[in-house]
């Protein structure tokens, strides 16, 4: 094939990549509904990209920058739009942020022209991914990312050896951003650090992850919290875990919150990832938690198990068996969309309601961290089932 044969090619599935519509998987599990598409991936990066249009440089319509998956998206409501703020990982395995936006937020994600351009602190960022994108109450949106540079303690020998830390930055259209100085927690590696929409007790509220290395959370593997007097030099001096890791559950290895939390009329909303060990190596799963609206540091209802596990080809990508969210929007109307990520390769949504949400988390049993407590449970809906008079069972 030639230049334009190809370029002719490669733009007409990308236009039907585009065009396509998605459509609901019915009937679902009655919590939320998946949808059949991923809403991106690699191949939805525009070809302005990954290809170089010029004939003479690029005879043969070769791809000069690969793109190795689109996930990990923050997620957020604007001028009427969905837009996706998505951790683009270029083949060279660096991740950078760009915004995709559609009308009705299950399909039709369009990235914009060019990436976000990330203005850097006097430490440069190797690596920054999974963006949580905060509409705060004091005006600015904010985004919270994780910034990785190598460990300057490592020794040459050792080019794995990391530090996480909660790169801050903020903006008001998406397109210019100023960044803040990073996050000071007295954890010596942070990931999935998120802040509370509203100020509380006068201050910003962080929800963080403290944890000892950078896989290996040690001592720590939680979901903190703590608070900092200011976001231009954010500094938390106190983190308490308010989620920790737990034996024999989802969470057991370590978990860290999602996106920022919906406030409803009955508390707030978490999501969450859980991870556990197994022979074939980490789990992520998401799992769904309601802290008090008058102490939003209080658990006050959290359902046994995950809410959401990889499924089909959800479960094979670069890492597989992950599910991973850090974004999800809230509409006027009760409706909520779930945007996750499988395996770190692409993302997907899910639509559910406020209404749903807290039918599930009130009403779903709790941990009773035994086997036997999980048979009383279940034996308590099977009793409800055959002998309650509006029990329609087949
Ligand atoms: O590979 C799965 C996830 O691993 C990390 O999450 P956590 O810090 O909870 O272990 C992150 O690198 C995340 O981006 C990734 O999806």
């Amino acid at each position: 094939m030639n230049f334009d044969n190809r370029k002719a090619a490669l733009q007409q599935a990308y236009d039907e990549l585009l065009q396509r519509r998605n459509e609901p998987m019915e009937p679902g599990n009655g919590v939320y509904t998946r949808y059949r598409y991923p809403v991106l991936t690699a191949m939805h990066t525009p070809l302005t990209w990954r290809y170089d249009f010029r004939k003479s440089c690029n005879p043969y319509f070769m791809e000069r920058f690969g793109i190795n998956g689109v996930f990990n998206a923050g997620a957020i409501r604007l001028n009427g739009r969905y837009l996706l703020i998505a951790r683009v990982e270029g083949t060279d395995r660096k991740s950078f942020f760009a915004v995709a936006e559609s009308d009705n937020g299950v399909e039709g994600f369009r990235f914009r022209t060019h990436p976000v351009t990330m203005p850097e602190t006097n430490e440069p960022d190797t690596n920054v991914y999974d963006i949580r994108v905060v509409a705060h109450e004091d005006g600015w949106v904010y985004g919270l990312f994780c910034t990785e540079r190598r460990d300057p303690d490592a020794p040459p020998a050792d080019q794995s050896a990391a530090i996480a830390r909660c790169g801050l930055a903020r903006t008001r259209d998406l397109v210019q951003w100023e960044r803040l100085p990073d996050l000071k927690t007295p954890s010596p590696q942070q990931r999935n650090v998120v802040l509370h929409p509203e100020f509380v007790n006068g201050q910003y509220a962080f929800y963080t992850r403290p944890q000892d290395g950078f896989i290996d959370t040690g001592s720590g593997g939680g979901i903190g919290f703590g608070l900092a007097a200011t976001m231009e030099a954010a500094e938390i001096t106190q983190e308490i875990v308010i989620d920790g890791k737990q034996y024999h559950t989802v969470y057991e290895a370590k978990n860290g919150l999602g996106p920022a939390p919906l406030k409803t009329a009955k508390g707030w909303l978490h999501l969450a990832h859980g991870v556990r060990h197994t022979a074939a190596g980490l789990r992520y799963v998401l799992y769904l938690f309601m802290t008090d609206l008058a102490d939003v540091s209080l658990v006050i209802y959290k359902p046994a198990g995950y809410f959401m596990a990889p499924e089909g080809e959800e479960r094979v990508g670069d890492v597989s068996n992950v599910l991973f969210s850090n974004g999800w929007i809230a509409d006027d109307d009760g409706r909520v969309f779930i945007y996750y990520a499988s395996s770190d390769t692409r993302m997907h949504v899910a639509t559910t309601t406020i209404d749903q949400l807290l039918d599930y988390v009130m009403n779903t049993a709790e941990d009773g961290g035994r086997s036997a407590a999980s048979v009383q449970v279940l034996n308590g809906i099977i009793s409800h089932n055959l002998t309650a008079d509006d029990a329609e069972v087949i």
